[in-house]
């Protein structure tokens, strides 16, 4: 069988975004699109040959026939062998475990994470690098350069493989094994929490929901809840991945995962709740009637590591990306080890755990993740909670609430303005970036400016520098308002505003978080002009 090389011709837009890169499906489709990026991909690497790649995605719309394509191309570049998850499927962080531990060379992800699907949807697709994580910014960099000057691309002429029988099959010299999708991780799973004390914790009568919102989640919920834990058939709700995830949004928030919400707000409540995204890397957790805000879940995590037995040693560091609210830092404190503050994007965690620095990572955008894998892992932090309620037999409630008698709470809320004209958001921005010269010392009421910038990062590994990476406004009561422009959205552009102020007070932790904000809220309008740019009144959707 003879490899193929194709004539294409550039497109202008395929620069990855925060994690990788995010287009509808329709744009997907057009000739050559996706063969493009992929072997952009392949061109930026060096070394491959013979070498292993994995290969899976969320389900969406889209999966399987990309899927095609990329082993066609991955054979025809040397790749040595393809592991490809049955059916397509591989959640985020089972692809980065798979790359880990068959010391694969890379893998490509195809998702658009919680963005919705189907023909209409988006799709997207992501690089990640042998140490399982996604590509830092020198290879995404590197992989946009090649797509600018892209001329052809290789592939070979072979039937499409079939996804769905558990196998191998060579290809030319190249070994394409369609692999089971949770095995790997189910066992990794059972390496890191204490199943036997979550197994006594449901046989005691305790119940779950668990939404994987028609999304990537399913199988592996189903696998390791029900079947391995014991949690009663039907813990697991939407556990079918469907194209177009059943026309939902698979956005594990209050707003999209308004199934979840309603059960454990409603009467006769399960003791804990929990949702991920489309590809599984996120995740949001409830208790009856409470909801535990991703900034805290990393904060409640970090504190109660040593419960667990993957973490009984302690942890090396923490690290959050800058606009997380800094609850975490206060357990970091008290803990005496670092807490990183890092810009948003998982590629920036990677370094610090494969040097060590860090063991728990978290950001506000509903993930939380640990050296385990190089991703961010949704059904990972419902099993960490799972073996911290297993120990502590207390309310989800009870244990925010005592850890913000401890530590103070830090009180937060993100305001989403979705699908806002490009231009307007950018003059936004350059509007605040001007302003921000004259605010430093300026008060506002009860808030003195303490100081305000646009967030840099050097990487404490390599020294890499990432520049504009939102913009941050503190106050000296330790209140912030950050400012920055969503990196995965596919339509206009998504303002968010993350907003935060320290309570020490145990008399006002019962608050809510909106009252509790509304001066920060307002303020963060007049500072901005928000309303006057976005011509909107008020955000879409508020976390
Ligand atoms: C991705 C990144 C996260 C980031 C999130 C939101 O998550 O992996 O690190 O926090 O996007 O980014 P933005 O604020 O730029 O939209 P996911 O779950 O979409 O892959």
């Amino acid at each position: 069988m003879d490899i193929k090389i194709v004539t294409t011709t550039a497109f202008t837009d395929q620069e990855p975004g925060t994690s990788g890169l995010r287009k509808k499906v329709t744009i997907f489709q057009q000739q050559n699109y996706l063969e493009n990026f992929v072997q952009s991909i392949f061109d930026s690497l060096d070394d491959f040959q013979g070498q292993t790649l994995v290969v899976g995605g969320d389900g969406r719309y889209y999966n399987k026939t990309a899927i095609q394509t990329i082993i066609k191309m991955a054979v025809a570049n040397g790749f040595g062998q393809i592991l490809v998850g049955q059916n397509g499927l591989l959640s985020t962080p089972a692809l980065s475990a798979i790359i880990r531990k068959y010391q694969a060379f890379g893998g490509i992800v195809l998702s658009a994470s919680h963005n919705p699907g189907g023909l209409q949807g988006d799709f997207g697709i992501k690089y990640n690098i042998s140490n399982g994580g996604p590509a830092p910014e020198k290879v995404t960099d590197a992989i946009y350069e090649h797509s600018q000057n892209i001329t052809e691309y290789k592939t070979v002429a072979t039937d499409s493989i079939d996804l769905s029988q558990i196998g191998k099959t060579k290809i030319r010299d190249t070994l394409v094994e369609i692999i089971d999708p949770v095995a790997d991780y189910a066992e990794l799973m059972e390496e890191l929490f204490d199943f036997s004390a979550i197994k006594q914790l449901f046989n005691s009568g305790f119940k779950m929901c668990f939404d994987a919102m028609h999304a990537i989640t399913g199988p592996y919920a189903k696998t390791i809840l029900e079947q391995k834990l014991g949690a009663v058939t039907g813990t697991v709700i939407n556990g079918i991945p469907l194209e177009d995830f059943g026309g939902g949004h698979p956005d594990p928030n209050l707003t999209h995962a308004h199934e979840l919400v309603d059960i454990m707000y409603g009467k006769n409540s399960p003791q804990f709740g929990a949702a991920s995204d489309g590809d599984g890397d996120r995740n949001m957790v409830l208790g009856q009637g409470f909801f535990v805000t991703p900034s805290d879940s990393l904060a409640v995590l970090a504190a109660n590591a040593t419960l667990v037995p993957g973490y009984k040693d302690g942890l090396a560091g923490i690290a959050r990306s800058m606009p997380t609210s800094e609850a975490a830092d206060h357990v970091a404190d008290a803990l005496k080890i670092d807490c990183y503050e890092t810009p948003t994007g998982w590629k920036f965690f990677g370094n610090l755990l494969d040097a060590n620095l860090a063991t728990l990572c978290g950001e506000e955008s509903f993930g939380t993740g640990s050296s385990h894998v190089r991703e961010k892992d949704g059904l990972w932090a419902v099993l960490f909670w799972l073996n911290i309620l297993a120990v502590h037999k207390k309310s989800v409630e009870d244990i925010v609430r005592e850890h913000w008698t401890k530590y103070g709470r830090n009180v937060y809320s993100r305001h989403d303005y979705e699908g806002v004209d490009s231009k307007a958001a950018n003059a936004l921005m350059e509007n605040l970036y001007h302003t921000f010269s004259h605010l430093k010392g300026k008060k506002f009421g009860k808030y003195l400016v303490e100081y305000c910038d646009d967030f840099g990062y050097i990487d404490p590994v390599d020294r890499s520098i990432s520049q504009n990476q939102g913009m941050r406004i503190g106050f000296q009561d330790g209140s912030r308002i950050v400012f920055r422009l969503s990196g995965t959205g596919t339509e206009g552009a998504t303002l968010r505003v993350y907003l935060e102020s320290f309570e020490p007070d145990t008399t006002k932790h019962h608050l809510d978080a909106q009252k509790e904000l509304a001066d920060l809220i307002k303020l963060a309008d007049e500072i901005a002009d928000i309303k006057k740019y976005t011509d909107r009144d008020k955000p879409s959707v508020i976390t």
